[in-house]
């Protein structure tokens, strides 16, 4: 029987993937967008009302679903990456990671011992204690995406380093807060964000890294990027989805009237 491929398998595969991100409680609201084809949901902790318990339920939600459960720290950190990963994230996303130091902590927090320093207690990941043996344990420390977003020029600037991070599994790019580092916040589509978008896709390929960029909703947008050798894309979040679809179906309505 063909499956079709994973979000990982995608990334290593060099196949374009696209995702959108979670805000609202409701785990229903990742089951819904999971329905429409996403490889991946973003569940995002950095913006946003988020609490663990309701990251929880909606991994819970992507996992039944069949698509890959991403989670977004507030901070790298390992006491909320630990916190992420025991509830069932498939990956982590790292905002604002500005060095290669940044980068290591990052990957370290996603691994056990001795490849890194990620606590063990891990519930649900194992079974809550049926799967937890070292088999477990080596096959989370492949399997788990350790991502970092680049969002800051400083960080654009130590990049080529960044990336030769071993472990690091895709950059992501935040260009809100790379338009904000570079004084025209938030202008994502100004010239000068653009140039460095380009930057960040040339340095990534020269090391054969993975490299996704938001994009707030605008297809043409996101697939013009994909030409230019962004392979993963996270497509709006679950609000602005909700938000243009009642705009302009009371805007239609209105107008027919
Ligand atoms: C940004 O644009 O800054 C982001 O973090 C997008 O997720
Ligand atoms: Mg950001």
């Amino acid at each position: 029987m063909s499956t079709s491929p994973t979000f990982a398998e995608k990334l290593r595969s060099g196949a374009v993937a696209v995702g959108t991100l979670v805000s609202f409680s409701d785990p229903t609201i990742t089951e819904l967008l999971a329905g429409s084809g996403f490889d991946y949901i973003w569940i995002d902790m950095e913006h946003g009302p988020l609490d663990i318990e309701t990251v929880q339920a909606h991994i819970m939600a992507a996992e039944l679903a069949g698509t890959t459960a991403l989670v977004r720290v507030p901070q790298n950190e390992p006491v909320w990456i630990k916190r992420a990963l025991d509830a069932g994230a498939a990956g982590i996303v790292a905002p604002m990671v500005g060095t290669a130091a940044e980068a290591r902590q990052l990957v370290a927090a996603c691994r056990y011992p001795p490849q890194g320093i990620r606590g063990y207690g891990p519930r649900r990941p194992a079974r809550y204690g049926r799967a937890g043996g070292p088999d477990f344990c080596a096959n989370a420390n492949s399997s788990v995406l350790a991502i970092a977003q680049i969002e800051h020029i400083d960080a654009v600037d130590q990049l080529a380093e960044i990336v030769q991070t071993a472990g690091l599994d895709a950059i992501m790019i935040g260009p809100t807060d790379l338009s904000g580092s570079l004084g025209v916040l938030p202008q994502v589509g100004h010239p000068d964000v653009v140039a460095t978008i380009e930057r960040i896709i040339a340095i990534t390929q020269q090391h054969q890294m993975p490299v996704g960029l938001f994009v707030g909703g605008d297809v043409e947008t996101a697939l013009s990027f994909v030409k230019q050798g962004i392979q993963w894309v996270a497509l709006g979040v679950d609000y602005l989805h909700l938000m243009r679809a009642a705009d302009s179906a009371c805007a239609a309505f209105r107008a027919g009237l």
